[in-house]
C-alpha cells in the first residue's frame, strides 16, 4: 500500500501523520511537505510544457523557438541538470536532518528505556530495573528522551506511533530502537504496521505522555503487587487455567502468554485497543474472546454464572 493511502488509514483510526509532537516527527513532517510541495510544482511545470508544446505543434515550432541544438539543450538541462540538482539536495537534505534525527538513539543520550514485545496481537511492556510489566498502554514522561527497545516473540511486527517517531521493524532475533520524545502531554495512538496474522489490525497501542511527577506516581502504583487478595475470584482465576497464560504479581498466577493482569483495572483498554476496559465490555472478553476478536490467542473458557461473576470482580479489582 502507499504511503498516503497508509496515513489516510491511520489517520482515521485516530493517529495524524501530520500532526508532529516530536522533534523527529517535525523533521519527518517537514520532509513530506517539501516533497509533496516539490512534486507538485514539478508535475505543474512538466504539464504545462506538454500543453504548450501540443498547442504550438501546429505554428511548426519548439515552445521557445529557436532550432534543434536549443531542443537539446532543453532536454539536457530540464530532463537531466534540473533533477540531479534537486534529488541531490533532497538527498542530502533527508541523510543530514531527517534520517540522522529518527536513527537509533545512543543509549547514552537517552534517560530511560522501555522495552516493547511484538506478540500476536498485542504489545508487552517492560519497564527495566523495575517489576513493571504492562500491555498495550505505554507510558512515558513528557521532555524525556526515552530510548524504546522493540523485540517480537513470534512474527514480524512493526511498531509505529506516526506524531511520535517513524516505525521501527520487530525481526525475531533482533533488536530494534528507536527514539520516544513527546514535546507535551497528550495520548498518542499507535498501530502494528506490518501484516502479522488475522487480527493485525486489533493491535493497537496507545502512549500516555505525562508531566514528570504524574508518571512517577503511576509507575510506583504499577510497580505495587496485585492489591485484591483473597477474592473468591482469585481462585476461579486459578482454577480455569487462566493462570497458565496470564501473570499477576503478587500471586501464584505467573503465566506469561498473555499480557500482565496485575494492574488491568488501571488501563483504559481491553485487547490492543479493540474495546474500553469497562465491566460490560469485561464480561463480554472474558465470555467469548474470539467474537471480538477472530483468532486471537485467548481461548474461550466455560464456567458457572457464580464464578463468572466473582472472576470479572476480581478482575475490576485489580487497580
Ligand atoms: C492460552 C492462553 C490464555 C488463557 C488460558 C487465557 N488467556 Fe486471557 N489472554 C490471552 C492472550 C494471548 C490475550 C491477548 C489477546 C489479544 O489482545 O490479542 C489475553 C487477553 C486477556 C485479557 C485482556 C487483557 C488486556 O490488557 O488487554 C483479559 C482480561 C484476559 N485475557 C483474562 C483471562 C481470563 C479471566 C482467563 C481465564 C478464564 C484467561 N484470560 C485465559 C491468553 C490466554
Ligand atoms: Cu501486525
Amino acid at each position: 500500500m502507499s504511503g498516503a493511502a497508509v496515513g489516510v488509514l491511520a489517520l482515521a483510526a485516530g493517529q495524524n501523520v501530520l500532526d508532529p509532537h516530536s522533534p523527529p516527527e517535525h523533521r519527518i513532517t517537514m520532509l513530506g511537505w517539501i516533497m509533496f510541495v516539490g512534486s507538485t510544482i514539478g508535475l505543474s511545470v512538466v504539464a504545462f510544457l506538454l500543453l504548450l508544446g501540443y498547442f504550438r505543434r501546429r505554428r511548426d515550432s519548439l515552445p521557445f523557438g529557436g532550432g534543434e541544438k536549443h531542443a537539446t539543450g532543453l532536454v539536457i538541462g530540464l530532463g537531466i541538470g534540473l533533477p540531479l540538482i534537486i534529488l541531490s539536495a533532497l538527498f542530502v537534505y533527508s541523510n543530514i536532518f531527517v534520517i540522522q534525527s529518527t536513527a537509533a538513539p545512543n543509549p547514552r543520550t537517552t534517560s530511560m528505556t522501555v522495552k516493547v514485545i511484538g506478540h500476536q496481537f498485542w504489545w508487552e511492556l517492560r519497564y527495566p530495573g523495575t517489576t513493571v510489566v504492562t500491555a498495550n498502554e505505554l507510558h512515558i514522561p513528557t521532555l524525556t528522551r526515552v530510548n524504546i527497545k522493540g523485540t517480537t516473540d513470534d512474527v514480524i511486527h512493526s511498531f509505529w506511533v506516526p506524531e511520535l517517531n517513524r516505525k521501527i521493524d520487530l525481526v525475531p532475533g533482533q533488536v530494534g530502537s528507536i527514539l520516544f520524545y513527546a514535546n507535551r502531554a497528550g495520548e498518542y495512538r499507535g498501530k502494528c504496521a506490518e501484516f502479522c496474522g488475522l487480527q493485525h489490525a486489533h493491535m493497537d497501542v496507545i502512549v500516555f505522555a505525562q508531566p514528570r511527577a504524574q508518571f512517577d506516581a503511576w509507575l510506583r502504583r504499577q510497580k505495587a503487587p496485585a492489591q485484591a487478595t483473597g477474592m473468591p475470584g482469585e481462585q476461579v482465576f486459578m482454577n480455569n487455567g487462566c493462570a497458565n497464560c496470564h501473570q499477576i504479581r503478587g500471586t501464584a498466577a505467573r503465566g506469561l502468554v498473555g499480557p500482565d493482569l496485575t494492574h488491568l483495572a488501571s488501563r483504559t483498554t481491553l485487547a490492543a485497543g479493540t474495546m474500553a476496559n469497562t465491566r460490560p465490555q469485561l464480561e463480554d472478553w472474558v465470555r467469548d474472546p474470539q467474537h471480538a476478536k477472530p483468532g486471537n490467542k485467548m481461548p474461550q473458557v466455560q464456567m458457572s454464572q457464580q464464578d463468572f461473576t466473582s472472576l470479572i470482580d476480581y478482575l475490576e479489582a485489580l487497580k
